[in-house]
């Protein structure tokens, strides 16, 4: 399978590191850290969006899709960066926000005056201005149409006012798509990372939802397959690595997205295994993680995108998400072992793993005290909206503790220097007070480092063909306490076994001594030997 060896490398660039002072991470910051890169093994780096942007979603409301928003650098700082990692076996893939741009976009702000053409390139309605065409939610909280008084005309902006959808219906748009991916790939970029892409096909219709937020009619829309294949096709990447960030989506999409001969993408990034501590698939009404029910995503979406020659991207953390040891495992005591267990779980599957910046830290969850401390508009306007519901402070700032986007978008932490080591001068963005003992400088040094140990696994990836391209099974299935599966090839085969709970726990289907008895070898752990049960969130791979 192609890219079955490759692991890639994501960077939030505003919280990767800053060159010049100001504060805020840059291209330069990625250019000087591209050594450090090299040093994870990983073949390529995603970098989320750092092009013109009037930033109101950090870069994801896209103002100039070919130029350079000059917080972040040059267009001859991006060359450069193009060319460094290129020198040093790196491929560079790069955000495409296609859902969606800026208002504050050309095409937008023609679209104001009344142009025909431009108002075509986006979702406007007639209508009145007390009733929005559709009950739909935006993903950041409230009605998804916006009134526009002196058109007399609403838009629909399924994210923030400031990010209006794109009319994928017109060919014009998807010829502009297609012509800022060409513009990219002759630049030297090697892939694509596609933002919400299974959103933007709105064909099934304009509809009030009576059972849910809207997202059943715009999700894997009926052209969605026809829209991939067309942009893929003609803006000629097909064969590069493209990675489709896939909402709500179902594992029969994601085996078209990701089939082997169905030339639509390479891999799909799904988030139903990052839901399973939402209350009811409320995000913002906690819930402890429900190990059961993540075991089983696992597996299905392990098995059955492998039966069908489909591709998976294996991930626990990216800039949306809350630190996985945090969340997963455990931040205080266990937090070596925990963080080293989630990182085996996914990096020994099949699909192709996904490390965000930190994560090879073990870095943890922001632990802000005050709403002062946020920055992330979906956290601040949640804030109000779970005050609105009656929720206390004390509440509220509990449950954005734990869900805020920004829990993963705090400033890398390169040292115990004043600043993380991020800059020179006080961050966009403040840092947790773990940064004197969690960071590279560290990390480096410390053969027994989370950081050493995803080293470990990158290269156990590149080295063994099981990994890349073994079969998969799951094993210990009627166990909560446990995650395990089997990897075989060619008569070979590898046990892994993951306990997520902070206390020993046995197995069900066969004992660790059994193991040991029919000659299986421990090969990699994060514990010391074998001890009868498995120890608090103990990790333990057998081959044999
Ligand atoms: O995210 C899409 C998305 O829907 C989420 O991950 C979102 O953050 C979550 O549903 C909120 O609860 C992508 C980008 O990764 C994200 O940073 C952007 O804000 C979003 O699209 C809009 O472009
Ligand atoms: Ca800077």
């Amino acid at each position: 399978m192609k890219f079955s060896k490759s692991c890639v490398y994501q960077i939030y660039p505003r919280s990767f590191a800053d060159s010049n002072g100001d504060g805020i991470g840059d291209i330069r910051g990625i250019i000087n850290k591209l050594d450090y890169i090299k040093s994870l093994g990983v073949e390529y780096i995603w970098s989320t969006p750092f092009f013109v942007s009037p930033q109101n979603d950090n870069g994801y409301d896209v103002a100039d899709y070919r130029n350079i928003d000059p917080r972040f650098g040059t267009m001859a700082d991006v060359e450069e960066l193009i060319a460094e990692a290129d020198k040093r076996g790196i491929g560079l893939m790069f955000d495409m926000v296609f859902n969606h741009c800026s208002t504050s976009h050309e095409w937008f702000q023609r679209a104001l005056k009344g142009e025909e053409k431009y108002l075509n390139y986006f979702i406007f309605k007639d209508g009145e201005p007390d009733k929005p065409p559709t009950n739909w939610v935006s993903k950041f909280g409230g009605n998804a149409w916006e009134y526009v008084p002196n058109l007399k005309k609403w838009y629909l902006h399924l994210f923030d006012v400031s990010q209006a959808d794109l009319n994928w219906d017109n060919p014009e748009v998807r010829e502009e798509l297609k012509d800022v991916l060409r513009f990219w790939k002759k630049k030297g970029v090697k892939g694509f990372r596609f933002d919400v892409v299974n959103l933007i096909d709105k064909s099934r219709g304009f509809i009030d939802d009576n059972e849910g937020d809207g997202r059943r009619f715009y999700t894997d829309g009926p052209r969605i397959h026809e829209y991939l294949k067309e942009l893929v096709r003609d803006s000629g990447i097909d064969g590069m690595i493209t990675v489709g960030e896939m909402s709500s989506t179902s594992i029969d999409n994601c085996i078209k997205y990701s089939g082997a001969d169905e030339h639509e993408l390479s891999m799909t990034f799904s988030f139903h295994h990052l839901k399973v501590d939402y209350l009811k698939g409320d995000k913002w009404a906690l819930m402890p993680a429900d190990i059961g029910a993540l075991k089983k995503l696992f597996e299905d979406w392990q098995v059955r995108m492998a039966q069908a020659n489909a591709w998976n991207a294996l991930f626990w953390c990216n800039h949306d998400q809350p630190r996985a040891v945090s969340r997963f495992g455990d931040d205080g005591k266990y937090w070596k072992e925990s963080a080293k267990m989630l990182a085996a779980t996914t990096h020994l599957m099949r699909g192709t793993p996904y490390i965000y910046q930190g994560e090879e830290l073990g870095m943890t969850n922001a632990t802000y005290t005050s709403i002062e401390q946020y920055r992330d508009v979906e956290s601040l306007n949640y804030y109000k909206i779970l005050l609105e519901q009656g929720k206390t402070q004390e509440e509220a700032l509990k449950i954005i503790g734990e869900r805020s986007r920004d829990n993963g978008r705090t400033p890398m932490q390169w040292s115990a220097e004043k600043y993380a080591g991020f800059s020179n001068v006080e961050a966009w963005i403040s840092s947790p007070d773990n940064y004197r003992e969690i960071n590279v400088a560290v990390e480096e040094k410390d053969p027994d480092s989370i950081l050493n140990f995803y080293k470990q696994l990158v290269k156990i990836r590149e080295e063994n063909k099981i990994v890349q391209e073994g079969d998969i099974s799951f094993i210990e299935r009627d166990n909560n306490d446990v995650i395990a599966y089997r990897r075989t090839l060619d008569g070979a085969e590898w046990i892994i076994l993951c306990n997520y709970r902070g206390t020993e726990t046995s197995l069900q289907d066969k004992t660790l001594s059994a193991y040991v008895d029919e000659g299986y070898k421990k090969i990699l752990g994060n514990f010391e030997g074998i001890a009868e049960n498995l120890r608090p969130y103990e990790l333990i791979v057998f081959e044999k």
